[in-house]
Order: structure tokens, then C-alpha cells, then sequence
């Protein structure tokens, strides 16, 4: 098959989920076209079976604003047309939805079907897709679209509520390379981290509000109270200097690691000992995953699609957003008790392999284009009002 995916490049989960799906979509033999603004970050290395087509923006004096979204649907026509895609799967409803809606009138024009298919990812739908500014294109693109997928069952729930939708949403969720995302060897880095073998927390994010990385910084003021641990901070964004800031005025600077954008992710998280994601809105929570596949049990939240991921008592805790007393509690009951610590490490692991392995995963994503590509989006498409 060829397959169009469009995603946003830079770092973010809807990226992640989009590059790796083309990746194992390219190795089982389908030809992968990328298109987007700049190469996705996590596509590295030469790849046989995956094109990537850049979308170029128009330099001109009047365009002030930017006109990524119709350069997008020109280049989108273009490659359906030459390279002869069957499908175009976009990452993120806003605005790639819109532009590959454009982009199939286009081609109607010619007389060239392509099927569109959206994977919603999270605050497409929960935050910035809500905005009163974008809200009816947003639908209107959810609609029109062949088919959509959902990366749990608490988005598609959600989305069917705040866009007051009546029509299937598949729900496939996020998934990870196991082989890739395993324990490794990682004791020198353990070393470097917590040279007396203290328990290691770590929290990976894109540092936006939403992830509460000052609660992050909380929790392990509190677990430091109690025991020797270290933390260590992977990521970047608007949050990073509150958190230093936070780390200076209590003054534990040197048991505290901001490493920034970082690359060796699995020799991280196999480094440490339990992830942290107190997040106040999750639509999934990828990251967490990929810290499970490597072992680590996860303390989180309660939101969103977090406990679809992250069972309570089996591969880590849940807490209310904000409770980091408990949050507290739960890490140093888990990290003073090995015996536990050892069955949550293990379960960990194994729900990333039997629930969330590429391996089981992509072949839902082969399968629901096949049904898309017969005519069976099983869609129910109301009136257009709200
Ligand atoms: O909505 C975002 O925060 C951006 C989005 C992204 O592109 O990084 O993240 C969402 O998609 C990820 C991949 O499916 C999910 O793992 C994240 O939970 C989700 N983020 C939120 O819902 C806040």
C-alpha cells in the first residue's frame, strides 16, 4: 500500500506515534510518503520504502500570516497524484484534517478518490480544537473524514461528546517497539545519576503546563524527605525555569538532573527507577508507556486515558490531579519495598508487550485502511449543525 502521513516534526507525542507507525508501516513492505514542514524528528537514519516531501511556504510580502495549511493541501494534491497514494493518514486534526479535506476536493476535481484518515492524538479535541476560533472546522473536518482513529477510549468518548458527533471512531491506541523500548544496561549512567545507588525518579515531557512539572519537583521534595533519591528531568519548555526555580528555593539543585532534549531515552528510563507523570490532561500518555516498556512502573494521574495505560496497584499508581502527597506516599511505599517494586517493574514491562507492542498494534492500523480503502468507513455522518 502507499500511504501519505502527515504529522507535526518536532517534538510531541502525535509526531512520535505518527513516525514510528510509518517506520513499522515501511519494514512490513507498505511505501511510507511523510509530509510535513521539516523532517519528523524521530525519523533518523536512511529507511528504505519512506519519502519525505517538505512542504515549502510561500515567501511573500503580503503573506504576513502563514499559510501552512493550503501550501500543505497543494503539496498533499501533489504527492496523492505522483507517487499514486491510496491513503493519506494525518496526525492531529488541526489543521492537517482541514488541508487533507481540501486536498480531496481538489483531487475529486480530477477525478482522483483518496481516502483521508485522522488520528486524533488529544488536545486537537480536548483544548485547542474547543476554541470557539476553530471549533466548526474542526467538526467539519472530524466529518468529513473517511475514517478516524481515537488513541484511547476516553478520547473518542470525548470527542463524540464535545463535538456532539454521532460516527464511528476506531480506537487504536498508541503502541511501542518493544524490542527497541527494553531494559538495557545502564549502569553507568546509574552511577553517574546516584553514585550511592539511591532510587532514581524521572519525568520526560515537553515541560507545558499541562504536565505539571512543578509537581513533579513536589512530589520528590517529599520522597526526599524520607529517603535518599535522585531525579531526573528529560525535556524542555515554558516550564523548565519555574522548576529550577522551585529545585533552587528548596535547595536541592544537586540531587536534581535537567538534562533538556535528550535522545537516549531507553538507556534513561532503564536507568531509573520509577517514571513520574502527574499530567492534568492525558489523552494517553506515550511517554509513559515507553518508560513501561523499559521497565520503570509509573506514578500518574487519573486523567484522561491515563488509567486505560496505567493500572492502579498492578504497573504503578494513580492519583487526582494534584494530589502529590499521595503521589509521594505511593513512590516510597514502592521504593522501600522490593519484593513489590520487582512485580511492578515486571508488570510494567509486560503491559507494554502484551497490550501496546508495535508488533500487535500496526496491523489494527493495516486492517482499518483496508476497511476505509473497501467502502466501510461505517459512518454515520449527521446534519451539520451545532
Ligand atoms: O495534545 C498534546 O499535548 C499534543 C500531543 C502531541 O502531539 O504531543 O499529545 C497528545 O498525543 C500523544 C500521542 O498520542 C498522547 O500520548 C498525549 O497524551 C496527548 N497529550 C494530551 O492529551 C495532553
Amino acid at each position: 500500500m502507499k500511504i501519505g502521513i502527515t504529522c507535526y516534526p518536532t517534538y510531541g507525542g502525535s509526531g512520535v506515534v505518527a513516525t514510528e507507525l510509518g517506520k513499522e508501516l515501511a519494514a512490513k513492505g507498505h511505501q511510507v510518503h511523510f509530509i510535513s514542514y521539516a523532517l519528523p524528528f524521530r525519523l533518523d537514519g536512511f529507511r528504505e520504502n519512506i519519502f519525505f516531501h517538505e512542504v515549502e511556504l510561500p515567501d511573500y510580502p503580503l503573506f504576513e500570516v502563514d499559510l501552512y495549511s493550503l501550501s500543505l493541501t497543494s503539496k498533499m494534491v501533489d504527492v496523492v497524484l505522483y507517487d499514486e497514494l491510496d491513503v493519506l493518514h494525518v496526525h492531529y486534526a488541526i489543521p492537517h484534517t482541514t488541508s487533507a479535506w481540501n486536498a480531496k476536493q481538489i483531487l475529486n476535481e480530477r477525478g482522483r478518490d483518496i481516502k483521508i484518515i485522522t488520528t486524533l492524538h488529544g488536545t486537537d479535541i480536548t483544548l485547542i480544537g474547543l476554541d470557539p476560533t476553530l471549533l466548526p472546522l474542526v467538526r467539519f473536518s472530524i466529518e468529513k473524514s473517511d475514517g478516524i482513529t481515537a488513541v484511547s477510549r476516553h478520547l473518542r468518548e470525548k470527542t463524540l461528546t464535545n463535538f456532539n458527533l454521532e460516527r464511528e471512531i476506531e480506537v487504536i491506541p498508541n503502541f511501542v517497539n518493544t524490542e527497541h523500548w527494553k531494559p538495557v544496561d545502564s549502569e553507568r549512567l546509574r552511577e553517574r545519576f546516584a553514585p550511592n545507588n539511591e532510587p532514581i525518579l524521572v519525568h520526560a515531557s515537553n515541560f507545558r503546563p499541562v504536565k505539571r512539572i512543578t509537581d513533579v519537583v513536589r512530589i520528590f521534595a517529599q520522597v526526599r524527605e524520607k529517603m535518599p533519591v535522585k531525579l531526573v528531568l528529560v525535556g524542555d519548555g515554558p516550564d523548565r525555569a519555574e522548576a529550577e526555580k522551585l529545585c533552587r528555593d528548596i535547595g536541592f539543585c544537586d540531587d536534581v538532573h535537567f538534562l533538556g532534549k535528550q535522545n537516549g531515552l531507553v538507556e534513561l528510563f532503564s536507568a531509573a527507577d520509577l517514571f513520574v507523570m502527574p499530567s492534568q490532561n492525558e489523552s494517553f500518555g506515550l511517554s509513559a508507556l515507553e518508560a513501561m516498556s523499559c521497565g520503570l512502573p509509573v506514578l500518574s494521574t487519573s486523567v484522561g486515558g491515563l488509567p486505560e495505560l496505567n493500572l492502579h496497584g498492578t504497573t504503578g499508581y494513580i492519583s487526582e490531579i494534584g494530589d502529590t502527597d499521595r503521589m509521594a506516599r505511593y513512590a516510597i511505599e514502592l521504593l522501600s519495598d522490593k519484593r513489590r517494586y520487582m512485580r511492578f517493574h515486571q508488570a510494567a514491562r509486560q503491559r507494554a508487550e502484551t497490550q501496546f507492542s508495535a508488533r500487535d498494534i500496526v496491523p489494527q492500523y493495516e486492517a482499518f485502511y483496508e476497511q476505509i480503502l473497501e467502502g466501510d468507513s461505517s459512518l454515520s455522518v449527521p446534519s451539520l449543525q451545532s
